[in-house]
């Protein structure tokens, strides 16, 4: 039978719509259909935050509204408009620090403002649930529900900054932490035989061996996968009481997370002497969405080369990356900071915003480098938040995404000093300078 394609306005032949790379094929500028693929990436980053502050009952019509236009914006036959399709991608990443500013609101006022805590690894003897995302909601309910029951909830990638609140860290069986990064999941739900919830993106289609013990909550769906709609986890509570206790297997790393933005400010005149008397003499921010692609093992060696007077600032799944290794302190203050998950982002700009007003300088001029990797929709919404703002020589990795070409890359470079990782010696050599 025959189909109907999508039909290119611009052209008049069917195309894909979006995403147009062929010059030539479809007429439509490749370049704006990229960027318009970028500004659908921003937004679907956004929803996502937006929809965890809704769950948390916070809402904001003009964050509503904004989503609106842009995701119109994004039809094929709307706007070619290449200068107002990145302005739009600067307007997308204003609205997300509105986004990320309302959810830190809503965890906080919900959780409590996160206290540095340690994360315990490997197993504890018990039955078990793993929980995998950036739903708080959806691991508090699970917590409520679990309680009394003997049974261990353990945090997987992103989840781990849930040990930081005070309103979830008092469930004493939020046991620890096991995995990295988003993309271990196979491997890591096939090892322990627990059940799994899945609490928003960041999710993989899972493998026949664990599926009838995996579940979905929220915007998650997986084939073959249980849903559960709404926060009556009980399915999969009988599920992990049918399941084989673990052994006690205490993990050789303790991870450290939870620094808040008031932890850091309450160090801040600490922070400056050190800088002053030149006991510190840089900053990092590194972190985003970590990769499987590429050389996602550039940040390990990256943080293991920094020089013993440096702080690393990080967030997201990036972190695990690194997140292991003993990086020690600077006179009490940690060389390494968690700060949280890739919507924390928002913590580390108010936090550079401060430490620039305490030294009297731009944000820019602070001895500060952003070195991020990115994968995901969030991470693209997060780089124009920071584009947004003005904060320029961000070093970009392990790879660009798919909708950079180089008349993009030109913009990002000429106007926002964007970067590529390359070699992390020569990289921390030209930071330093
Ligand atoms: Fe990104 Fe999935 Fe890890 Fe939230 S959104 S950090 S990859």
């Amino acid at each position: 039978m025959e189909r109907l394609e999508m039909f290119c306005y611009q052209c008049s032949q069917t195309a894909r719509g979006t995403g147009c790379t062929v010059k030539g094929v479809c007429g439509k500028e490749p370049t704006v259909a990229r960027l318009q693929d970028n500004l659908i990436y921003a937004i679907k980053g956004m929803s996502a935050y937006l929809y965890h502050a809704r769950e948390l009952g916070y809402t904001d019509t003009e964050i509503d509204a904004f989503l609106e236009k842009a995701f119109y914006t994004t039809f094929t036959n709307v706007n070619f408009d290449a200068e107002s399709l990145v302005q739009l991608a600067l307007e997308a990443g204003k609205m997300n620090l509105k986004t990320m500013e309302l959810l830190n609101k809503a965890h906080i006022k919900t959780y409590g403002e996160p206290e540095p805590t340690k994360v315990q690894t490997g197993t504890a003897k018990g039955r078990g649930i793993i929980v995998t995302g950036h739903g708080l909601k959806a691991i508090e309910e699970l917590l409520k529900q679990t309680e009394g029951t003997g049974i261990n909830v353990y945090t997987h990638s992103e989840m781990l900054p849930a040990h930081g609140y005070p309103g979830l860290k008092k469930y004493k069986h939020l046991s620890g932490n096991l995995g990295k990064a988003w993309f271990d999941q196979k491997k890591l739900f096939a090892e322990y035989p627990v059940a799994i919830l899945a609490t928003s993106n960041c999710a993989l289609i899972p493998k026949e061996e664990y599926k009838d013990r995996m579940f979905t909550t929220g915007p998650v769906r997986l084939p073959g996968v249980r849903h559960i709609d709404g926060y009556d986890f009980t399915p999969v509570i009988e599920k992990a009481k049918s399941l084989p206790e673990l052994e006690e297997k205490t993990g050789d790393i303790v991870l450290t997370t939870g620094f808040s933005k008031s932890v850091i400010l309450s160090l801040a005149e600490k922070i400056k002497k050190l800088v002053e008397n030149g006991k510190i003499k840089h900053f990092f921010l590194v972190g985003g969405c970590d990769s499987p692609v590429g050389r996602g093992n550039y940040y390990t060696e990256f943080v293991k080369l920094l020089p013993k007077d440096t702080v690393v600032l990080t967030l997201a799944c990036g972190k695990f990356r690194f997140n292991d290794l003993e990086l020690g302190d600077i006179e009490g203050i940690p060389r390494l900071i968690d700060l949280g998950q890739c919507n924390d982002a928002i913590v580390a700009i108010e936090i550079a915003s401060a430490l620039a007003e305490l030294f009297g300088v731009g944000v820019n001029e602070l001895p500060l480098t952003l070195s991020l990797s990115w994968m995901e929709q969030k991470a693209v919404v997060i780089l124009w938040s920071l584009l947004a703002i003005g904060i320029k020589g961000i070093y970009l990795g392990p790879i660009l995404p798919a909708w950079v070409n180089d008349d993009i890359l030109k913009v990002l470079t000429d106007n926002y000093d964007i970067k590529l990782i390359g070699n992390p010696v020569e990289d921390i050599k030209a930071m330093l300078a």
